[in-house]
């Protein structure tokens, strides 16, 4: 058995896995001759320390960049699918500045508020095309990404996947995790972390090989980035990896192919007008996507 298979026959599917991998079938049926479909990953996966869990190692991610990216792919004319962590940052809603939320609601008859007509009947026609899936976990993360890949794989071969969630290098095996909350009364607590399958690796070889891939390689230090992003891109030969550092991630990113690397950076009117850099990046990338599915 394959390491990668082996994760996932120790770490549980799941709850609601069924009810997912439905809904991913009927949005893949209803989409699939009408528009192109994305799946875009968002957010980080958290890898807990105790099966009742009170701890938990965390990635670094807002969700801003898949929330964002979503948004941009919509008004591209594609159907998404969303796979994003529970309570982080969401399209359209990450518009709304809490303190004027109540601006933004009406009663209707019950009692009950909802968004103005303006907001939902945007929001509304653009969720026809949106199919929201969460996750928490790393674990929860792989069953649905390869439940996503595979769906798209069978029901639309030539589908986008834009991997943009920070995911965990590391993780706690099943059998050496502790059962109920860690007690500090037995001192310092050492955890050995173990290194999670790359699952790029089975994803673009077994689970999707048709579909167009995009992942996302981040780093913090500037001299490893392009080194790391051609590396993954040789290792795993899939489509496209998108470069980005930690501290410059809001201005500028570089798309390394097995041909070329280049910088897509904003021009100082592009920040003058609050221009997105996922607006460039999700325009960039439709194009080639679309070049792809023309073969
Ligand atoms: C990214 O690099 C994303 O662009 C960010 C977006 C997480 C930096 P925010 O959500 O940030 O807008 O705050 N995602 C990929 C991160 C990742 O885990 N990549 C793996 C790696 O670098 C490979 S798939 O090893």
């Amino acid at each position: 058995m394959d390491e990668w298979e082996q994760y996932f026959a120790e770490n549980p599917a799941p709850r609601g896995y069924d009810v997912s991998c439905a809904q991913l079938e009927a949005f893949c049926q209803l989409h699939v001759n009408r528009n192109p479909i994305a799946l875009v990953t968002s957010g980080g996966t958290t890898v807990p320390f105790e099966r009742n869990t009170v701890r938990y190692v965390d990635n670094f991610s807002a969700g801003t960049r898949g929330a964002a990216s979503t948004e941009y792919f919509l008004a591209h004319g594609y159907a998404v699918i969303f796979l994003h962590r529970e309570k982080s940052v969401t399209p359209f809603l990450r518009h709304l500045d809490p303190r004027f939320l109540l601006d933004a609601l009406q009663e209707v008859p019950g009692g009950l508020l909802q968004l103005s007509s303006v907001h939902s009947s945007q929001r509304v026609k653009s969720e026809s095309r949106l199919l929201w899936l969460t996750f928490q976990t790393l674990s929860d993360y792989l069953w649905l990404l390869r439940a996503a890949t595979q769906c798209l794989q069978q029901r639309a071969p030539k589908a986008l996947l834009y991997l943009a969630a920070a995911v965990s290098d590391f993780y706690i095996p099943q059998d050496k995790m502790a059962e109920h909350k860690i007690q500090s009364g037995a001192g310092p607590l050492t955890v050995t972390l173990h290194l999670v399958p790359k699952m790029l690796s089975p994803l673009v070889s077994v689970w999707g090989p048709e579909l167009f891939v995009v992942s996302f390689k981040l780093e913090t230090d500037e001299k490893k980035l392009i080194e790391k992003a051609t590396g993954s891109l040789r290792k795993y030969k899939h489509d496209l990896v998108i470069g980005n550092l930690l501290q410059t991630r809001r201005e500028e990113v570089t798309f390394v192919t097995e041909k070329e690397s280049s910088l897509l950076r904003l021009m100082e009117h592009q920040k003058a007008e609050k221009t997105e850099i996922e607006k460039l990046i999700v325009e960039e990338v439709v194009t080639r996507h679309r070049n792809f599915i023309k073969y």
